[in-house]
C-alpha cells in the first residue's frame, strides 16, 4: 500500500491546495519541509494555479519543528532555503489556513505565507522557550514586523499559546471563520479574492511597526529587568531578547542571521537537553504499563468532596474551575461557612489580581454546591474525600460512601501517605478505589498523584489519571506505600535539612543554596509559609505510628516557643508587621547552636555544594528504592512529580536527570562514603549500585530495576 505522503498538492480548479499529513499533529520531521518546497515550487511553476492555500490535514496546521531531531547533530539547512524563507518568496499568493495550533515553526511558515486565516478554536505562538530554545525560522525576525516589538517580545519570552481571536487583533492573522465552517473551502476563496494582488504583502519587507522600538529603546533592558527571577540561571530567554533587539537594529537578512547564531548556542545546550526531557517525560506519564490502550474510562460529569478544609476547598475548586459541577460535602456548619469563605476568597484575589474576571468567578461559585448529607452525593461520578490525615475517620467515610454511592462511582481519597488498602477495606468494592493526591494549594498546583491499592481496578487507575487532566493537572499513576512516590522521595530531603542545622547549618544558608540552585523559594522559607504548627502535628502523627520516626529538635524547639512561622512574625525567619520578607532571626542561631552543642557537634563550615548534595543526593536514593520496590513505574515520572510537586527547577530536567549530569557512578560513591560516616540512614539503594556498575543513566531506570 502507497504511503500517505507527507505533503501533497490538491488542485482544487485555479487554486492549489498544499497539504500537510503528519500525524498526529504535523511537526516539521523530515521530508515535511522539503514537501512544503516541492509543492509550493509546482505551484508557482503551474500556469494553471493562480494562488495556494498551506493547510494541515487532521486536528492541527503545523506544531512546530519536530522536537525528537533536537541535539541529535541535525544538519539546518541554510538560510535562503528553509520552507518559510521560500514561501516568503512565492510568486503566488499563499494563504495559510490554520486550525487546532499553529506552533514555532508552524507559525513561522504561516508568516512565510502572505495571507494567514484561521477559525476561531485555533492558537498560534512561539513556545521554543519553553523548550530551551528560540524561534529559529525567522519567527524572531517577522513577528516584531507584523505586531511590533513589544508584543513580539512578550509573545516569544513567555511562549503562550495566543487564541485566533487576540491574533486577529494583533494582526497575526488576516481573518477568523468558525470552528464548524470548512476551513479549506474559506482559504480557497479568500486565495480566489486575492490571486491577483500585487505587490504581495511580504512581512519581512515591511519594517513600519519596528519604529516603535525608536520611540522605546528601554523596551528590551525592561524585559530583562521582568523575567530576572524566573530566568535565572537560564540562557533561552535571554536570547529571545536578544533576536527581537536584532530585528530592530538589523536589516532583515541580517536579523535572520543574528537568529541562527543565538539559535545554535541553545540547541545542545544542558538547559534545552533538560527541557525537552521533560516535555517528553510529562507525555510519558499517561503511559502506565498495565492499562491497555482500549480500557474504557468512566466518564466524570459531576464531582463530589468530602471535608471543606483547605484541601477539600482547592480540590472543590479545580473541578468548578474546569466545569465540572461539584459538591462539597461538611457535617460541621462553622467548617462548611469557613470552607466556602475561603474559597470565595480565592477566587475574590485572582478576580482583584486580574487573572478571573468577576463574572467568570461567580459562575464557578455557582457550580460548587455545599451539602450536609452522604445522600445529597449519591449520585456523582466521583467523590474525593479529604478529611483530615487519620485512618480511623477516613475509614468511616468510606464506609459511608460505600453504602451510599452509586454503582461505578470512583471513590479516591485525597491522603498524602496512608495506606490505600486499609481505606478500601472499609468498603465492599476495593476495585473502585484510588488514591488521588493532590498538592497544596490544591487549586494551583498541578501534580495529581494517582495511587493504585492491591485490589484497584486498571480501569478505575484509568478513569482518574484522564480525570486528572481534565481538571488541568498533570496526573502520574503510581503504587501504594507510606508516602506513595512523591512524598516518600520528599522526605530524606526533609529528614536531611534537620541534621545540617543539628550540625550547626543556617536556615538562611541552605535556602540560598536552594534558590541560587533553582527552587522559587528556600525549603526553610517554605516551611514558615506552610507553617511551623503544621510541621509539627504531621510529626507527632508520624511519631505515634513509626517509633523509629526520627524526631527534628530544633523545629520542635521553635514550635515549642510559639514560633509557627509567617502566621506568628517568626519561624524559621523573623518578618516585619505585614511584611513577608524572611530575615535571618539570632534566635534561631543560638537554638541551632544550642542544640548543636548538645548533640555534641562541634561548629564547623559547610560548601554550598555539600548542602546542595546532601539534600538531593539523600532524595535520589529513595527514588532509586522506590523504583526497585516497583512503586514508580520509571525514573521520569519522579521527575515529573518533583517538576510539578515540589517546584524543582524545570531548566535542570528533574531529581533524577539532574543527578545524571553528576553520573550514577560519582553519586553512588559519594552515598557509600556518607554510610560510612553517617550510618543506615545513607545506605545505598541496590538499583543504585546496579547503575553505578552498569553505566545506566539515572533517566532509564525503569519499575523493578535498571532500564
Ligand atoms: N515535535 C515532536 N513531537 C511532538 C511535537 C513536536 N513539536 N508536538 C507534539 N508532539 C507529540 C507529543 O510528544 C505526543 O506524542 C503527540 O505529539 C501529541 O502531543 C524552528 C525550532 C502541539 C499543543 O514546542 O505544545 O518549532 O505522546 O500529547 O495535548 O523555530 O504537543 O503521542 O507519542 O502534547 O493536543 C515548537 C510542542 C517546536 C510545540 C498538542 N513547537 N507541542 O498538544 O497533544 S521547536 C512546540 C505542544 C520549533 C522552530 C523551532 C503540544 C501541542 P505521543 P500532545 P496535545
Amino acid at each position: 500500500m502507497t504511503e500517505t505522503p507527507l505533503v501533497r498538492l490538491e488542485r482544487h480548479d485555479s487554486i492549489g491546495v498544499i497539504i500537510v499529513d503528519n500525524p498526529p499533529v504535523n511537526a516539521l520531521s523530515p521530508g515535511v519541509p522539503e514537501g512544503i518546497i516541492a509543492c509550493l515550487a509546482e505551484g508557482n511553476a503551474d500556469p494553471a494555479i493562480r494562488a495556494m492555500v498551506l493547510i494541515g490535514a487532521g486536528r492541527a496546521f503545523i506544531a512546530g519543528a519536530d522536537i525528537r531531531q533536537f541535539g541529535r547533530g541535525r544538519v539546518r539547512p541554510p538560510i535562503g532555503s528553509r520552507s518559510h524563507d521560500l514561501l516568503d518568496r512565492s510568486e503566488k499568493p499563499v494563504v495559510a489556513a490554520i486550525r487546532g495550533f499553529a506552533l514555532g515553526g508552524g507559525l513561522e511558515n504561516a508568516m512565510g505565507c502572505n495571507y494567514r486565516i484561521a477559525v476561531r478554536g485555533a492558537k498560534v505562538g512561539l513556545p521554543e522557550v519553553l523548550i530551551g530554545i528560540l524561534p529559529g525560522g525567522g519567527g524572531t525576525q517577522r513577528l516584531p514586523r507584523l505586531v511590533g516589538p513589544k508584543v513580539a517580545l512578550e509573545m516569544i519570552v513567555s511562549g503562550r499559546h495566543v487564541p485566533a481571536e487576540e491574533a486577529l487583533a494583533l494582526g497575526i492573522i488576516d481573518a477568523v471563520v468558525d470552528d464548524d465552517a470548512d476551513l479549506m473551502a474559506e482559504a480557497i476563496a479568500f486565495a480566489r479574492r486575492v490571486a491577483n494582488t500585487r505587490p504581495l504583502p511580504r512581512i519581512s519587507a515591511d519594517d513600519r511597526k519596528l519604529a516603535e522600538a525608536k520611540a522605546e529603546p528601554g523596551m528590551f533592558d525592561a524585559m530583562r529587568k521582568s523575567i530576572a527571577r524566573r530566568a535565572r540561571n537560564q540562557k533561552a530567554p535571554y536570547n529571545c531578547i536578544l533576536a527581537v533587539e536584532a530585528a530592530c537594529t538589523l536589516p532583515f537578512a541580517e536579523g535572520l542571521k543574528r537568529e541562527s547564531e543565538l539559535f545554535q548556542e541553545l540547541e545542545n545546550a544542558p538547559e534545552a537537553q533538560a527541557l525537552r526531557y521533560a516535555f517528553f517525560a510529562e507525555r510519558e506519564v499517561a503511559r502506565v504499563p498495565y492499562i491497555a490502550k482500549d480500557t474504557s474510562i468512566r466518564p466524570v460529569a459531576t464531582a463530589a468532596v468530602v471535608g471543606a478544609g483547605t484541601m477539600g476547598g482547592g480540590i472543590a475548586m479545580s473541578f468548578a474551575d474546569s466545569g465540572i459541577p461539584v459538591r462539597i460535602l461538611e457535617a460541621s456548619p462553622d467548617a462548611m461557612a469557613r470552607g466556602m469563605q475561603r474559597i470565595r476568597d480565592n477566587y475574590a484575589t485572582s478576580v482583584k489580581r486580574g487573572s478571573l474576571a468577576a463574572a467568570e468567578m461567580e459562575a464557578r461559585l455557582a457550580r460548587i454546591q455545599p451539602v450536609d448529607t452522604y445522600a445529597a452525593i449519591a449520585d456523582s461520578d466521583v467523590v474525593i474525600e479529604a478529611i483530615f490525615e487519620e485512618m480511623a475517620p477516613k475509614k468511616q467515610v468510606f464506609a459511608q460512601l460505600d453504602a451510599v454511592m452509586k454503582p461505578g462511582a470512583l471513590l479516591l481519597s485525597n491522603t498524602s501517605a496512608l495506606d490505600i488498602d486499609e481505606i478500601a477495606s472499609a468498603t465492599g468494592r476495593p476495585q473502585d478505589v484510588a488514591g488521588a493526591h493532590f498538592f497544596s494549594p490544591a487549586n494551583v498546583m498541578k501534580l495529581l498523584e494517582v495511587v493504585r491499592g492491591a485490589k484497584t481496578a486498571p480501569d478505575t487507575i484509568a478513569s482518574v489519571m484522564k480525570l486528572g487532566r481534565a481538571i488541568g493537572k498533570v496526573s502520574v499513576a503510581c503504587g501504594n506505600c507510606d508516602g506513595f512516590v512523591a512524598n516518600r522521595s520528599r522526605a530524606p530531603f526533609n529528614t536531611e535539612m534537620s541534621i545540617l542545622l543539628e550540625e550547626g547549618a543556617l536556615p538562611e544558608q541552605v535556602d540560598a543554596v536552594m534558590v541560587e540552585f533553582g527552587y522559587p523559594m528556600g525549603p526553610f522559607a517554605v516551611g514558615d509559609l506552610a507553617g511551623l504548627d503544621i510541621g509539627h502535628a504531621g510529626r507527632k502523627r508520624r511519631a505515634a505510628a513509626d517509633p523509629n520516626y526520627r524526631k527534628q529538635p530544633i523545629a520542635d524547639r521553635l514550635f515549642e516557643m510559639g514560633r509557627y512561622g509567617q502566621k506568628t512574625g517568626a519561624g524559621w525567619y523573623r518578618y516585619e508587621k505585614g511584611d513577608r520578607t524572611p530575615h535571618p532571626d539570632p534566635v534561631v542561631a543560638e537554638v541551632i547552636r544550642g542544640i548543636a552543642a548538645e548533640l555534641g557537634n562541634a561548629p564547623r563550615a559547610f560548601t554550598d555544594d555539600e548542602i546542595l548534595r546532601r539534600l538531593l543526593f539523600a532524595s535520589v536514593n529513595e527514588a532509586c528504592k522506590i523504583l526497585e520496590e516497583g512503586i514508580a513505574h520509571r525514573a521520569s515520572d519522579i521527575d515529573i512529580m518533583w517538576l510539578h510537586g515540589f517546584g524543582f527547577p524545570r531548566y535542570r530536567g528533574g531529581l533524577m536527570f539532574w543527578a545524571d549530569g553528576i553520573g550514577p557512578r560519582a553519586v553512588y560513591d559519594q552515598i557509600a562514603a556518607w554510610h560510612q560516616r553517617y550510618g543506615a540512614r545513607w545506605a545505598p539503594a541496590r538499583l543504585l549500585r546496579e547503575l553505578a556498575d552498569s553505566g545506566t543513566p539515572f533517566r532509564d531506570a525503569r519499575s523493578g530495576g535498571a532500564a
